[in-house]
């Protein structure tokens, strides 16, 4: 089933499948990166979770009438999504801020956004992925000023549904990032990973974090976070 690799990034392994053409395997690895991939680890079995939580995630947004390119998880590391070739912009949607726009901005930690804010950042290591805008995105890519607009609405329409599955496991989503991608019908499809590598999420009564940032900062057992989360899933959903 599996084919060739197309492509390896930082976090996944993008595989052909035989005989199709409009499928593709996404392996997830087990390293971890962070801060433009400065710092860089690698655990055993985080793959897994990534991958399961990221299934679980886009199997729920589906019952809630929101696509992705997620077709079904093959094993504890691989799943098989429709096949997309991804559009260079990452979307981050912030509830609460949180990492780059502290910094950034000066924004306190833990300001509250109503409504939540949408950001653009240009996906090219090289460049660090810097921060851009509208005008950014249509030099820089081909998407059209309309299907911006539809990435930006399906943006929050996926926090929407976010803040609900994840209050639900008791925890609270400040920020996430998500990436689309056009299929061979030339349309937008949410594609990509939503996981706690990609999303700030703190336990509702503790305010631990439980994601990445116990990587990036230092702040104990990224597994055994990973685990709790993917625990607390199965335990509801
Ligand atoms: N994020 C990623 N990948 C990136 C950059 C950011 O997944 O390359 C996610 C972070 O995990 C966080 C959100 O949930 O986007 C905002 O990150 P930052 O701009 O505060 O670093």
């Amino acid at each position: 089933m599996k084919g060739n690799l197309l492509y390896e990034g930082k976090a996944k392994q993008v595989f052909e499948v035989e005989g199709s053409d409009d499928q593709l395997v996404l392996s997830y690895k087990n390293d971890a990166t962070a801060f433009n991939g400065k710092k860089k680890a690698s655990f055993t079995g985080k793959g897994k979770y990534n991958n399961l939580i990221t299934a679980k995630v886009f199997e729920y947004l589906k019952d809630k009438g929101v696509n992705s390119h997620f077709i079904r998880a093959l094993n504890d590391t691989e799943q098989l999504v429709e096949r997309t070739t991804i559009i260079p912009v990452e979307v981050v949607v912030r509830n609460i801020a949180a990492g780059s726009i502290t910094r950034r901005l000066g924004i306190a930690e833990k300001t509250v956004f109503t409504p939540p804010l949408v950001e653009l950042y240009y996906k090219k290591d090289e460049l660090g992925d810097p921060i851009i805008n509208d005008a950014h995105a249509f030099l820089l890519t081909d998407v059209t000023e309309q299907e911006l607009q539809q990435i930006k609405s399906m943006a929050l329409a996926v926090n929407t549904q976010l803040q609900v599955f994840f209050e639900d496991i008791g925890l609270t989503i400040a920020d996430f990032k998500l990436e689309f991608g056009r299929n061979k019908n030339g349309e937008i499809i949410l594609s990509d990973e939503i996981s706690p590598d990609t999303c700030r999420l703190w336990d509702v009564n503790t305010g631990e974090k439980m994601d990445k940032d116990v990587f990036r900062e230092d702040l104990g057992d990224l597994l055994s976070v990973y685990d709790n989360i993917l625990n607390r899933l199965e335990a509801v959903k």
